[in-house]
């Protein structure tokens, strides 16, 4: 038996609530570039099936705009279009309108209070989980986790396994030592095909996913005042997530 030694998050809908957030800093983009184009809720929820912002403009150009032609080369336009939407996600942030879900700043406290070793696996840029960590839980936090995989570390981005396998190899651990908390069937996969059990936290986006193979699927991390909900599998009596429940969830699975 190997015991539990590392924890791999997620950042998007994991960390925090945050996609309307891209969402906003996309559609101030489009505005201040004067390209009349907008996501709602509607077509940004589809949209969300391509992970990484840029490949979601690629793909939102292709199919829903297959007419427009940038002046420049299309790599360049959206390379340029998407470093934008960055600097405006990063401002959204700065003014404080995007917290930590329930239960992520005690379960990462706690964790690290019981020597677990803390990594990032995840599809945002790196200058977003950063502005994210230090805005939410300080300077010091970006130094918490032990690996940050992000965005532009692989080619490929979620679904497919290499921003986990990326995470694994800078860990040096077995991924049986691991455990995964993701909220979305693209995450699931990804550190699933990496060889990572996973405990899901459905989102904002994500709550009708597809969720099989997660070993657990909550509502939300929880706190003890604020109880998850459980959508499937076997919470074991306990009422939010802690790191028993994660050894637990661990050792039987
Ligand atoms: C998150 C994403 C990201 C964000 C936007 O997926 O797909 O693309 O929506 O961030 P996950 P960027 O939570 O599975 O990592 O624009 O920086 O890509
Ligand atoms: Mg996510």
């Amino acid at each position: 038996m190997t015991d539990l030694a590392s924890l791999i998050f997620d950042v998007d809908g994991t960390l925090a609530e945050n996609e309307e957030g891209h969402r906003a800093a996309f559609n101030r983009v489009f505005a201040e570039w004067g390209l009349g184009w907008h996501w709602d809720r509607a077509i940004y929820d589809r949209l969300l099936s391509v992970t990484g912002g840029r490949e979601r403009l690629h793909h939102y150009i292709e199919h829903y705009r297959p007419s427009f032609h940038p002046t420049l080369p299309r790599d360049q336009f959206i390379g340029a279009l998407h470093a934008r939407k960055t600097e405006h996600y990063v401002a959204l942030l700065a003014q404080g309108g995007i917290p930590l879900r329930p239960g992520v700043a005690r379960l990462i406290r706690e964790s690290r209070a019981q020597g677990l070793r803390l990594a990032i696996a995840t599809t945002t840029s790196l200058s977003n989980v950063i502005a994210l960590l230090e805005i939410a839980l300080g300077g010091q936090a970006r130094d918490w986790f032990e690996v940050i995989a992000a965005g532009d570390a692989v080619a490929q981005k979620k679904p497919a396994p290499d921003i986990y396998v990326n995470a694994l190899e800078r860990l040096d651990i077995d991924p049986a030592r691991c455990l995964a908390i993701e909220d979305s069937a693209n995450g699931l996969q990804s550190a699933l095909g990496a060889g990572v059990q996973t405990l899901i936290t459905t989102s904002e986006y994500t709550r009708n996913e597809n969720f099989s193979g997660a070993s657990l699927v909550v509502d939300q991390l929880g706190e003890p005042d604020m109880p998850f909900r459980v959508r499937a599998g076997d919470a074991n009596g306990f009422r939010y997530v802690s790191v028993d429940l994660l050894r637990w969830l661990h050792a039987h699975r």
